[in-house]
């Protein structure tokens, strides 16, 4: 609808163009702005329940792309469609020049300190659009970081003009005057980083602060049942010793990974970014049936349905609906068999989880396992131990240190389905090291 209206503008302008001199010319430069047919179907331009969400969330748009590929284009219709909310920051203006990235050093700088006060709290846009070419992954991971430090949501964009990756049009189409060799000098390492570290849905974040609470909450009150001093050598070989949940597990933004794509390198990444619909969406535009492309950057109502501790993980439930599990990978069960058998006969959906602590040492990935081994159980006729009706609902004991809280009321919480890309793998092991020598805690 958008879009035809633009079209409709551009189609007067070449009209009345056709009564004065140089026609051809002045013809063509209009040309160029015409948005290609389906380039501007992004959720968060079509999906009116994503743009109402997003007219009151912070979000951090990365674009991404070679020169001439259409960025700046696609940058003017989100400001045009979030008008008075929405600030493009552009690499341009600071006289970065992607093809030669060293004699950029200081416009980079320039460019990473306009990001960071537009994204600094106190600032009354909603939507912040990175229009550069992003095609690294060291710039990737700093946006990301950049996002989660002043707590929006990230989303990393490319272009959907046919001609995003074809190098004779682009040096055609774009205003450096750049030789093809030098874009394919871009091209290589954006190709590498096209898919990221993992696809998910990442909690808006006023809901991640309201499940922090609850988690708190639970930990709390479950350090101070007699039922769970009772279970304590299960957290600490020190039996004696008391144990503090709250310090016990270590904190990360919360998120419900769909799929871990490793920047490709996993299993069936590639297939998963290309998997087609099943069931039609309400505003599915029809011409792109893969579900990951049409999907990304819209948000979702996910339910949490109950909150968990192990000795290694605490996490939460999530119970995803029949559109939601058009998300959902086919293998994300499986995928852990040899760690739990069971999982191959549980229901598609059932690792679906927030992690919400690791104790120091365990990975984010043994939350969905410990999930699944309490769901294994319950399917197999074991249902727990009821412990207690608390406030929040039936607190029960599963052996092993394993806990489960069903909420009594699920907790909706608003997500934006989107991507990571995290440090470098050298430099994650650097913050790692950081983050141990900090005070361990929840959240
Ligand atoms: P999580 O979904 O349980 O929190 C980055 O490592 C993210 O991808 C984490 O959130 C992690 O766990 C998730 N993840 C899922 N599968 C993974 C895998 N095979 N290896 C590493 N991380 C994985």
């Amino acid at each position: 609808m958008e879009e035809k209206l633009v079209k409709a503008e551009i189609v007067k302008e070449v009209e009345s163009e056709k009564r004065a001199d140089g026609v051809e010319q002045q013809k063509a430069e209009v040309v160029e702005q015409v948005p290609a047919p389906g380039t501007l179907s992004f959720a968060f331009l079509v999906h009116e329940q994503t743009k109402a969400t997003l007219r009151t969330s912070r979000t951090l748009i990365i674009l991404r792309g070679l020169p001439g590929s259409g960025k700046s284009l696609l940058a003017r219709a989100i400001a045009d469609s979030y008008q008075g909310l929405c600030t493009v920051c552009c690499a341009d203006d600071h006289g970065v020049k992607p093809e030669s990235p060293e004699a950029s050093a200081e416009g980079y700088k320039a460019f990473d300190d306009a990001v960071v006060a537009c994204c600094s709290v106190g600032t009354s846009a909603q939507v912040i659009v990175v229009d550069d070419t992003n095609h690294t992954h060291d710039q990737l991971a700093r946006l990301g970081e950049v996002a989660e430090q002043h707590r929006l949501v990230a989303m990393f964009l490319e272009p959907r003009t046919e001609w995003s990756r074809d190098l004779p049009q682009l040096a055609k189409k774009t205003q450096r005057g750049l030789q093809e060799a030098q874009i394919q000098a871009m091209k290589v390492p954006l190709e590498e980083t096209s898919l990221p570290l993992f696809f998910g849905w990442f909690l808006l974040p006023s809901i991640q602060d309201k499940v922090r609470c609850t988690s708190l909450d639970f930990l709390k009150t479950l350090d101070t049942l007699e039922a769970f001093k009772k279970h304590l050598p299960d957290f600490t070989v020190e039996a004696e010793k008391e144990v503090d949940l709250e310090q016990y597990f270590q904190a990360n933004a919360l998120h419900c990974t769909t799929k871990f794509c490793d920047y490709g390198k996993a299993e069936g990444a590639k297939e998963y970014a290309d998997k087609p619909f099943h069931q039609l969406s309400r505003w599915l535009v029809s011409y792109n049936p893969a579900a990951v492309k049409e999907l990304y950057g819209s948000v979702f109502e996910l339910s949490l349905s109950a909150l968990f501790v192990t000795p290694r993980t605490v996490g939460a439930r999530v119970s995803l609906s029949e559109d939601q599990l058009t998300l959902w990978p086919a293998d994300a069960e499986k995928e852990v068999v040899s760690v739990v058998p069971a999982a191959t006969t549980l229901p598609a959906g059932s690792r679906a989880h927030i992690t919400l602590g690791c104790a120091e040492g365990v990975e984010q990935l043994q939350t969905g396992i410990d999930l699944l081994e309490i769901l294994a159980l319950q399917q197999a006729g074991q249902e727990g131990e009821l412990v207690e009706e608390m406030e929040l609902g039936s607190l029960s004991y599963y052996g092993k240190g394993r806990w489960l809280l069903s909420l009594r009321e699920p907790i909706s919480a608003q997500a934006c389905f989107s991507s990571l890309y995290g440090p470098k793998k050298a430099d994650a092991k650097k913050d790692g090291d950081k983050k141990k020598k900090q005070k361990c805690t929840i959240l």
